[in-house]
């Protein structure tokens, strides 16, 4: 890791730059992709599957008997330790269900908002090294929770056809409609556009990689929404000398070993910390199976000494991290001062790892600074709201002047004429 000590204000952009994507050749990649799969259907999302999964899927749905398989595969421990963070997970967001709260803004005018589950959604989750079963429990508990119809699964088939085991144990555990052999590009472009047996959905979540990420945002300029914009994975470490040196080595590590182009940043009033956690690291790093990993993401990764808190806060507040861990010994007084994050997590005693997994928030939430207009993925984003409202005819009494001065400012004369129109039948019928 780089280290920084007390960098003037204006370089903290450049201190805190996050590894860029040459944006237009991925577009261009990508959006070639999706216009094929978009003409070609089934036979194009066969071919790429030949070409990035390295394998021929006669089926794209996966089969009971398949799912059945799996289930009987899953170690008994590891079904336990699913449902634990299923029921914590359930719990968090079953109390985000917002309340219907009817409002009269004046006399005879009541307005109020209804949530509504969106019908159809589509879940992607990434294959690879590091099959994500927890991102399955992340986005489908919610998605069940709010209502959801059709709750769509895609994720890429490995060489030999076949997902991983603990992938198709959680889906069928928390209610997944339905599973694709289907990953990448093409994976976005089927729940898009609706292709093959795959339905066509409402909108898309879920992390993947930069094609992945490409493919969700163009999509969402004409098909579909998305969840949120995504890049690599990040998290940054709030600590002073209370911090336990190997405890915040283990947390840094835990998220560079997601991938190379993933972010760690240090920041401590501590120049002992520093040097005590990079002792950690190094120790730490010989033990990791993923160390080559991790060891690239930390080259993209800063350490920074501040002697001031208040200059702490304020260049974490700038950098927006998904995940920001803080372990000071005033923790509970500098979270109050967070403006931008992802999820914080407090204490010496609360690692990333337990949000990532179990503790029962989501995952699933904004990185590359997105943190500082989105939230993580919650029971609100499988949720659209319609709004209601009833005038009474007095209530159009107290308020339709109002509205047809205002349609005369704009000029939009039917729109005045509406309101018109019903004041006049109420004051004749008032004559009759
Ligand atoms: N840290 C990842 C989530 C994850 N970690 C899944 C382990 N499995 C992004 O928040
Ligand atoms: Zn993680």
């Amino acid at each position: 890791m780089k280290t920084y000590i007390n960098p003037e204000e204006s370089s903290w952009p450049k201190v805190l730059e996050r590894p860029q994507f040459n944006l237009q050749e991925l577009n261009r990649k990508v959006g070639d992709i999706l216009n094929d799969i978009q003409a070609n259907g089934m036979e194009a999302i066969r071919r790429y599957t030949e070409q990035f999964d390295g394998v021929m899927v006669p089926e794209l749905l996966v089969s009971s008997h398949e799912i059945d398989e799996a289930a009987a595969q899953i170690d008994i421990r590891l079904k336990e330790a699913i449902q634990q963070a299923a029921d914590n997970i359930r719990t968090f967001h079953s109390i985000q269900h917002p309340e219907i709260r009817k409002t009269e803004t004046t006399p005879g005018v009541v307005c109020w908002q209804k949530p509504v589950a969106i019908e159809k959604v589509g879940l992607y989750i990434p294959g690879g090294s590091a099959p994500l079963f927890s991102t399955v429990l992340m986005l489908a508990i919610p998605a069940r929770i709010a209502g959801c119809r059709e709750i769509v699964l895609c994720t890429p088939p490995d060489k030999s056809g076949k997902i991983h085991p603990a992938i198709l144990y959680a889906a069928q555990l928390v209610g997944v409609t339905k599973i694709f052999k289907a990953g990448g590009v093409q994976a976005i472009g089927a729940m898009a556009y609706g292709i093959g047996p795959v339905p066509k959905v409402d909108k898309i979540f879920g992390p993947g990689n930069q094609y992945v990420m490409a493919a969700k945002q163009l999509v969402s300029l004409s098909h579909v929404a998305i969840d949120m914009p995504a890049g690599p994975s990040e998290v940054a470490v709030m600590a002073d000398e209370s911090a336990v040196p190997a405890f915040i080595a283990s947390d840094l590590l835990s998220q560079a070993e997601h991938g190379p182009d993933s972010q760690v940043v240090l920041v401590t009033n501590s120049r002992k910390l520093v040097i005590e956690v990079e002792q950690a690291l190094e120790e730490q790093l010989s033990q990791l199976s993923r160390a080559a990993i991790a060891r690239r993401a930390l080259e993209n990764s800063v350490a920074i000494v501040l002697d001031s808190q208040a200059d702490m806060i304020r260049l974490i507040n700038e950098y927006a991290p998904e995940h920001l861990i803080i372990s000071m010994k005033n923790y509970a007084e500098v979270a109050e001062k967070i403006i931008n994050a992802g999820s914080v997590f407090l204490g010496n005693y609360t690692p990333e790892s337990a949000g990532d997994y179990a503790s029962g928030t989501n995952h699933t939430l904004p990185t590359h600074g997105w943190a500082r207009s989105f939230s993580g993925v919650n029971l609100d984003s499988f949720m659209k709201k319609i709004t209601f409202q009833e005038i009474s005819r007095d209530g159009l009494l107290n308020l339709g002047p109002a509205i047809e001065i205002m349609a005369a400012a704009e000029e939009l004369d039917a729109h005045k004429n509406a309101v018109t129109l019903r004041l006049k039948s109420i004051e004749d019928s008032g004559k009759q």
